[in-house]
């Protein structure tokens, strides 16, 4: 990836860090740690690499993402607002009774291609959406984003069985590995460890990414794209709460906003990283 392009990049992620931060803010609840753990993944998606349309959300041919671990859509929101899918502003109402942005994502949003949050149906979701695209000789890609808590759900490997069954390699699924759950480490809580031998297991080929580091992200995505027999996981390694520093690898960001000082702190540090990048 070129320094101009991977520069943009960091910006764009940046900005959308802003977002979650806003939207959590101002809705006075939300999950910021697992927010932040994917923005950058969200970034490249959305910006480097889905063939995708803010003024054609609903065309057919589009790749799609499915935010299986959808208690993280203050990040899909603010990367789709970056995008232009809705103003920026919408961001401002996050959770708020009656407004476009609810707490977790529904189809009814424009950007937003499946509804989730009850964890583990998200991937059984884009496996569906990857089969129909086989049947129907359609090219495009699913990509699914779950999270390594996640995964201890039973539902995952299913669908992780199903997608290799049908040979699904138009789905592309991301586990963020973080290593934190809602209230613990993935290895005290209960855990899904060996990541990468369980997913090669279950017949997917499997590719390990620094979720922070955009040269890593595009090497993933652009092995990814060469595997045509088989689902393919990406294993990304990333830092929950990643950018803001009294966030970083703390449970106890999972699903707590930040009050006005600690808002005045993070957006304050997030400036400081934009302007970095700017100057
Ligand atoms: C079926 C289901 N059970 C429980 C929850 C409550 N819940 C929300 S987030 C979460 C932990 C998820 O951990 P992880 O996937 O690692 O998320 P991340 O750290 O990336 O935010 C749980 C148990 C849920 N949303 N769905």
């Amino acid at each position: 990836m070129d320094s101009a392009t991977k520069k943009n990049l960091q910006k764009i992620a940046c900005k959308v860090r802003m977002g979650v931060i806003e939207g959590t803010y101002n809705a006075k609840s939300g999950h910021p740690g697992g927010s932040l753990s994917i923005s950058d993944t969200l970034t490249y998606l959305y910006f480097n690499k889905m063939n995708v349309d803010p003024k054609n959300p609903e065309d057919p041919d589009r790749d799609r993402l499915v935010l299986s671990k959808g208690h993280t859509a203050p990040a899909l929101y603010s990367v789709l607002a970056q995008k232009g899918y809705f103003p920026e502003d919408e961001l401002k109402s996050l959770r708020h009774i009656g407004a476009l942005l609810q707490g977790h994502p529904c189809i009814h949003i424009p950007g937003v291609d499946m509804s989730s949050g009850s964890l583990g149906q998200g991937i059984s979701a884009a496996a569906g959406m990857a089969l129909a695209g086989k049947i129907d000789n359609k090219s495009y890609k699913v990509y699914t984003i779950l999270g390594d808590g996640e995964i201890e759900e039973g539902q995952v490997w299913e669908a992780a069985m199903f997608s290799a069954h049908y040979g699904l390699s138009n789905l592309v699924a991301i586990v963020d590995n973080n290593g934190l759950q809602i209230d613990g480490p993935i290895t005290e809580v209960c855990s899904p460890e060996p990541i990468t031998d369980k997913f090669a297991a279950f017949g997917w080929h499997v590719i390990t990414m620094d979720a922070h580091d955009f040269d890593s992200i595009d090497k993933a995505f652009e092995a990814a794209e060469k595997i045509t027999d088989k689902p393919v996981a990406i294993i990304q390694k990333s830092t929950k709460g990643k950018g803001v520093s009294f966030m970083e690898n703390q449970v106890g960001w999972h699903g707590t906003a930040p009050n006005k000082e600690q808002y005045d702190q993070a957006m304050s540090e997030l400036s400081a990283q934009l302007k970095e990048l700017e100057d």
